[in-house]
């Protein structure tokens, strides 16, 4: 039993298996990870889920072209994805794929209570579907290409399907999924996105194709073999299926259920804010709390693409610029929700800039001045000038500033924030001068220096989440023992006992180089 009354649960998508992970699924399981290591470091039960949707008509379609069986073929790409964790450092609770029993008879059970309570009925499908997307559209939506071909919005190509098919009676949710949306003002983020979602279903929805035929490759439909279920409603359960669903008395499920939040790409906005609370509300189960679709990741300014072979692999970078450096500048680079550019210039930018020179030099000099000047321990300070108050203050208010934005995913915001008093740290040595003080006035030199240490623990918790190896470096320098980096801690009453002896100082942000030619 599970006593912590403060829970989170939160999600990734469960990517395809079709293609091999890239920077954009790393980009939102990173904000994914983030987000729960902030949350636990704050005193919360998390739960932090991701996977592999192995079933549908595009994975089957990538196996054949190898030749493969697609369980095989499944249960090696899924590999990479969990491969991808490590290389991250991401501290998910569970990994789901949808290949697993446990889902299988989470999906089976919806689909059944959501045909005894006649929300889903026989009939024939007659309409376009694209593969790539996964998706069935409306001839409204469709778009014409260069040579006159239909297209889907998202730029993929669609065929003509006919098929006998399951329906979900979709267009019978409108009305409550806009009554959820208003009673709800927080469930889509960011907003704009809302206003996009509620349009949408503004416009009418029409009944939802949720099985298919012609092919083999899914859970199949209980009672009639020759369906198997749409791709979506499969894979959307996965967030009910790993708290343990059908099993709503499980420990997990009334723990985590209703999700506290689903990150999305803005491509699947759709499936999780419309289809996914119709389904749920349409089963009797409540809906998550929140979505949040984030933007698009380009290169370079181009679309990556396999095709353009633009794709950016994140094993690479980590490679060329270290874990820390990459999970720092998709956080820091884009205001969360909006499209990002990736470039070499920002990346190096950013690392050189804003954690070799801003926060690193301000830890290298300064645990440096302590190691020399105050016998490797934490100084001893004296009494605490207006100055010194101010900022120490500062470094106090770091967390609820930052707790703002985490509660609203503002990450770029929450990081600006830390390097406002990352900078006034600077700004406070400078005019200090603790190495004029060294000759002048010893013991305010380690008053200042003391201050200067605090601030930087202070920082370094606070920034856990994001670069979780570097703060554990920098926190390992401030010799602040690892049971001691709660947000518990943050504030005087744990600040740093003078005395205390420390390691030698060694730099935790190398500026990058560029390699010879
Ligand atoms: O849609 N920039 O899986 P998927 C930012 N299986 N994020 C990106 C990105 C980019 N360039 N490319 C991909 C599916 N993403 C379904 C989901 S959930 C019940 C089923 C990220 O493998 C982004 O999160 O196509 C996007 O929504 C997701 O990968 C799509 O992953």
């Amino acid at each position: 039993m599970n006593t912590n009354p403060k829970h989170y649960y939160v999600t990734t998508p469960i990517y395809y298996v079709n293609d091999i992970p890239h920077i954009g699924h790393a980009y939102t399981t990173l904000a994914c990870d983030v987000l729960a290591r902030f949350q636990r470091l704050d005193g919360y039960d998390v739960k932090f889920l991701t996977g592999t949707d192995e079933h549908g008509q595009k994975v089957e379609k990538s196996a054949q072209a190898k030749g493969v069986d697609p369980q095989a073929f499944t249960d090696e790409v899924s590999q990479r994805f969990r491969d991808l964790l490590g290389t991250m450092n991401f501290s998910n609770d569970d990994f789901i794929r949808t290949t697993e029993e446990r889902h299988k008879t989470s999906v089976q059970e919806l689909w059944k209570r959501l045909m005894d309570k006649g929300e889903i009925y026989l009939d024939k499908y007659a309409g376009w579907y694209s593969v790539r997307d996964e998706a069935f559209y409306d001839e409204k939506e469709l778009k014409k290409d260069e040579e006159g071909n239909k297209i889907a919005p998202t730029g993929a190509p669609v065929e003509w399907v006919e098929e006998a098919s399951y329906f979900f009676k979709l267009s019978e949710w409108g009305d409550r999924l806009l009554k959820f949306y208003d009673e709800n003002p927080d469930f889509i983020l960011p907003k704009t996105r809302r206003n996009e979602v509620t349009s949408f279903v503004e416009g009418g929805l029409l009944d939802l194709s949720v099985s298919r035929t012609t092919f083999k490759w899914g859970v199949p439909v209980p009672g009639d073999d020759d369906h198997i279920m749409y791709v979506w409603l499969d894979a959307l359960t996965n967030y009910i299926t790993a708290v343990g669903f059908p099993d709503e008395t499980h420990g997990e499920f009334q723990t985590y259920w209703p999700a506290d939040l689903h990150m999305v790409g803005k491509d699947i906005l759709r499936f999780h804010a419309v289809y996914w609370p119709a389904f749920l509300m349409a089963a009797g189960i409540e809906p998550p709390k929140r979505v949040f679709a984030h933007g698009w990741w380009t290169n370079e300014g181009q679309k990556i693409s396999k095709s353009l072979g633009n794709v950016i692999d994140p094993i690479d970078l980590v490679e060329k610029y270290g874990l820390d450096a990459v999970r720092y500048f998709l956080m820091r680079e884009v205001p969360f929700g909006n499209d990002g550019d990736f470039s070499h210039g920002a990346m190096v930018a950013r690392m050189n800039g804003e954690l070799a020179n801003d926060l690193g030099n301000l830890a290298q000099r300064v645990l440096s001045m302590v190691g020399k000047n105050c016998n490797a321990a934490v100084p001893q300070h004296g009494e605490f000038s207006d100055d010194d108050k101010d900022m120490l203050n500062q470094a106090y208010a770091i967390i609820d500033n930052t707790r703002e934005h985490m509660d609203v995913q503002a990450f770029n915001l929450a990081l600006e924030d830390i390097w406002v008093v990352i900078r006034a740290c600077n700004g406070y040595v400078d005019r200090q001068a603790p190495w004029k003080l060294k000759k002048e006035d010893p013991a305010r030199m380690e008053t200042v220096l003391y201050v200067l240490a605090e601030c930087i623990r202070h920082i370094a918790l606070v920034l856990q989440p994001f670069m979780p190896q570097a703060m554990e470096a920098m926190l390992n320098l401030l010799a602040v023992s690892p049971e001691h980096r709660s947000f518990d801690f943050l504030g005087e009453g744990h600040a740093l006992i003078p005395g205390t002896s420390l390691p030698k100082p060694e730099g935790v942000f190398p500026r990058y180089v560029e390699p010879e030619a």
